[in-house]
C-alpha cells in the first residue's frame, strides 16, 4: 500500500496536466407523441421545412421516405435497389443525401423532386448523417465522426469521441443541435452530446422506458432517430420498428466531473 505522502505528491503532480470537465447527465420528459408507421425500420431521421425525411434500412425495405410536417402525408417514397440497406439521411442546401450501410455508396438527390442526382463513394461503412450547415458529419459504428464536403465529396476532417478518457463507440443516428452534435449510441436508451470541435462528450441523456413495455412486439428494435426542428427548438425521437415519434424535453439530473488531461499535455 502507498504511504500518504507519495500519493500526495503523485496527486500533485497529475493534477498539473489535468483539468476537470464537467459532463451534464439528463433525464427526460415525453411533452408529445406522434404515430409512426412501426414497420419503418428507422435508420435517419430530419424535419426541416415543413418536412419530415426518414431513411430506413434492412435489405428489400430500404427506402427514402419524406412526409408533410405535422401532419404526417407521405409525398414521396424512393425505394432502393434491394441488395442496399440504407441508413443515415440529412437535407443540406437544395440537396438530399442517403447513406448505405456497407456497400460503400451515398446517394444524392435534388431537394425538391428528390430526383438522384449522383452515387458517391463514401470512405467506410454508413451509418448516421447529419450537417453542419457546411460540411456533411457521418458516423459509421464507430467512435470517429467524419466530416465530408459534400460538393467535393472531400473527407475534411475526421474526430474521435471520448468521455473521461475512453472512446465512445457505436456511435449511430445522428442530429445537430444548436451547435452540438447529437448521436445515438447502438443497442442502448442513451443519447450522447458532442462537442464537434474537441470530440469530448458534454452530456449524457437516459431514455431508458421511453417506449412502454407494452408496446413492444418481437420485431421492435433499438432507439434511433432524433430531429431537431429548428424553428421551435422542437427535439423529436423513435426508433427502429416504433410505433411512435416522441417529444422530448431534457431534466439536469445531475453533473458529474470528468478529470482529463489538457489538451497542451497531449
Ligand atoms: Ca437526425
Amino acid at each position: 500500500m502507498r504511504s500518504i505522502p507519495v500519493l500526495a505528491c503523485l496527486l500533485g503532480l497529475a493534477l498539473n496536466s489535468l483539468s476537470a470537465v464537467a459532463i451534464e447527465q439528463f433525464d427526460y420528459k415525453v411533452v408529445a407523441t406522434k404515430p409512426q408507421d412501426r414497420s419503418l425500420f428507422v435508420q435517419g431521421l430530419q424535419i426541416i421545412d415543413g418536412q419530415l425525411y426518414v431513411s430506413t434500412g434492412r435489405y428489400g425495405e430500404s427506402r427514402l421516405l419524406r412526409y408533410d410536417w405535422p401532419d404526417q402525408t407521405l409525398n414521396h417514397e424512393h425505394p432502393l435497389d434491394p441488395r442496399l440497406f440504407g441508413e443515415g439521411v440529412t437535407v443540406l442546401e437544395d440537396r438530399v443525401y442517403q447513406l448505405t450501410w456497407r456497400s460503400g455508396l451515398m446517394f444524392t438527390y435534388q431537394r425538391e423532386s428528390l430526383e438522384m442526382l449522383e452515387v458517391s463513394k463514401i470512405p467506410t461503412q454508413g451509418w448516421g448523417l447529419t450537417h453542419d450547415g457546411k460540411n456533411l458529419i457521418l458516423s459509421d459504428g464507430s467512435n470517429r465522426l467524419f466530416f465530408i464536403d459534400p460538393r467535393e465529396q472531400r473527407l475534411t476532417r475526421s474526430l474521435s469521441v471520448m468521455e473521461s478518457g475512453l472512446p465512445v463507440g457505436k456511435l449511430n443516428e445522428l442530429e445537430w443541435i444548436e451547435g452540438m452534435i447529437w448521436a445515438n449510441v447502438f443497442q442502448t436508451d442513451r443519447i450522447v452530446i458532442i462537442d464537434p470541435e474537441s470530440g469530448n462528450v458534454t452530456g449524457n441523456i437516459d431514455l431508458t422506458g421511453l417506449l412502454p413495455a407494452k408496446e413492444r412486439q418481437p420485431d421492435t428494435d433499438v432507439l434511433n432517430g432524433i430531429a431537431y426542428e429548428q424553428d421551435s427548438g422542437k427535439i423529436w425521437v423513435t426508433g427502429k420498428r416504433w410505433p411512435f415519434l416522441y417529444q422530448i424535453e431534457l431534466i439536469p439530473s445531475r453533473s458529474i466531473t470528468e478529470t482529463r488531461m489538457d489538451d497542451k499535455t497531449r
